[in-house]
């Protein structure tokens, strides 16, 4: 038996073990797990390195419109080699539907800026923002049995959010498909009074981001959508949790036997809204939602990975550039924070962060860095066990791990749209040193060797955790 590639000597890592094996491929997927495999036509070494499944970011945002004059900084070409460049093999960014406009509209408009753009796979999630009776009855349900099977709603944003009724009839739309519905979740009345409670005190700076959206905004908006959920009766994602008091929210369900998952990002273990507090407008570079809180909340996020409250870590990948006019210093953003895109890059550089921050520093074991990274997400996302895993008919999807080097963190290195990377300077153990889509490598020794056609579209299977509840 041949194959086409042998990776060879490493130690393949997956959610549930950590073993010594060869890895043989054959036409994109794992054929073989074992030693002596034979020939094959490529031999990739391994020695000391870890041979992980690929990561899959399932929270991020290319090409999305994002305000008058305001241009995401990452398509698809230059957002999925970034994912490819920091070891990640599948994104799941989102389709917005705009108001007005039917979710197949949307989704043509975002297939064609996608394809033949991409250097990884990508699947899509919807942005229900019109949610119509039409849109409810009819578009919701065709496009879940089509393999968009997951959807994310807001509870706040001028042209976003959802009433509470609406939040309902979605929530019941998920539950009756066996969608996975995600929420963002913060108050957007209670953000409204307190933006324009600021602004007329004349704290207009970025700093004032984060005061116009404190911790009880996002606690409340989280208390009320498992609420919403409970009476219908669905599972949930609540994304981007910040803190401890919105974590507990999601701990206190879980006890209670809802089901309700959690996810949490770099930002919320890394930055603390002082950084959002520096000179002119640096701090525009952190400004993003919820809003980085303090170490104790950076605590909390920890604790929240460590006794699995969280099942996902995404990176929210949301660039703008910073010094741009269509970017963070647009021009009305420096009359108030209000207008300062809203958002921060961050998908090359969530793997090296959980890595080293979560495993290296003994927080969190590897085993757990691959289900946070990888596996939960393909379970929670219907792409399992295609992706997300290292087993014999799996896509070849892997990350070769070297768990030693030593990085500083530098823009360059990230290889987005943007023009900063908020974690600059930050020193960093363990790398992706080559990733590998579907057994072609994309990305080797930090040159991008795979072009932009490789990446194909991922229909999904209804997730098995939102499986209708009979
Ligand atoms: N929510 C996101 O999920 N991403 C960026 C900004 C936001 O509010
Ligand atoms: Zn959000
Ligand atoms: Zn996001």
């Amino acid at each position: 038996m041949s194959f086409d590639i042998i990776i060879r000597g490493g130690t393949v890592v997956t959610a549930a073990d950590t073993f010594a094996c060869d890895v043989g491929i054959r036409d994109g997927k794992i054929a073989a797990l074992g030693h002596d495999l034979g020939d094959a036509t490529a031999i990739i070494d391994a020695t000391d390195r870890l041979v992980l499944p690929g990561g899959i970011d399932s929270h991020v945002h290319f090409a999305q419109p994002s305000g008058d004059g305001i241009v995401m900084a990452d398509g698809f070409a230059s957002g999925t080699r970034s994912a490819a460049f920091g070891g990640n093999t599948t994104v799941l960014p989102f389709c917005l539907q705009e108001k007005g406009q039917t979710l197949r509209e949307a989704l043509k408009h975002y297939h064609s800026l996608a394809d033949g753009e991409c250097h990884v796979d990508v699947a899509f999630h919807l942005i229900v923002t019109d949610p119509t009776e039409h849109v409810l009855g009819q578009e919701l349900p065709a496009l879940v049995e089509d393999g968009y099977t997951s959807l994310k709603v807001f509870m706040t944003y001028e042209g976003l959010a959802l009433s509470d009724r609406e939040l309902l009839e979605t929530m019941a739309v998920a539950r009756e498909t066996g969608a996975m519905l995600m929420v963002h979740a913060e108050n957007f009345d209670a953000i409204r009074f307190l933006t324009d409670r600021l602004e007329r005190a004349g704290n207009t700076a970025p700093r004032f981001h984060a005061t116009s959206r404190p911790i009880p905004v996002e606690r409340e908006a989280t208390h009320r959508a498992i609420s919403l959920s409970e009476l219908v009766d669905v599972p949930i994602m609540i994304v981007h949790v910040s803190n401890r008091e919105a974590m507990d929210e999601i701990r206190r369900a879980q006890q209670r036997g809802l089901r309700v998952m959690g996810e949490t990002c770099p930002q919320y273990l890394m930055l603390t809204e002082k950084d959002l507090d520096q000179l002119n407008m640096e701090g525009a570079k952190y400004v993003c939602s919820p809003p980085p809180r303090d170490i104790a909340s950076q605590q909390a996020c920890w604790e929240g990975l460590q006794q699995k409250v969280f099942s996902v870590f995404s990176s929210d990948h949301c660039p703008f550039r910073y010094d741009d006019p269509q970017g963070k210093l647009a021009p009305k953003g420096r009359t108030s924070f209000r207008w300062v895109p809203n958002g921060i890059p961050g998908v090359a550089t969530r793997l090296p962060i959980l890595f080293s921050e979560g495993v290296v520093k003994g927080r969190i074991d590897l085993n757990s860095f691959v289900a946070f990274s990888a596996t939960n997400h393909a379970k929670i996302y219907g792409l399992y066990p295609r992706k997300g895993t290292i087993a014999v008919g799996s896509d070849a999807d892997i990350a070769l791990w070297d768990p030693k080097r030593k990085v500083t963190i530098r823009h360059e290195l990230i290889h987005d749209g943007a023009d900063y990377t908020p974690y600059e300077g930050l020193e960093v153990t363990g790398w992706p040193v080559l990733t590998m889509v579907r057994g072609k490598v994309v990305v080797e020794d930090g040159t991008l060797v795979g072009g932009k056609e490789h990446g194909t579209y991922l229909p999904r299977s209804k997730p098995p955790g939102a499986a209708t509840i009979p």
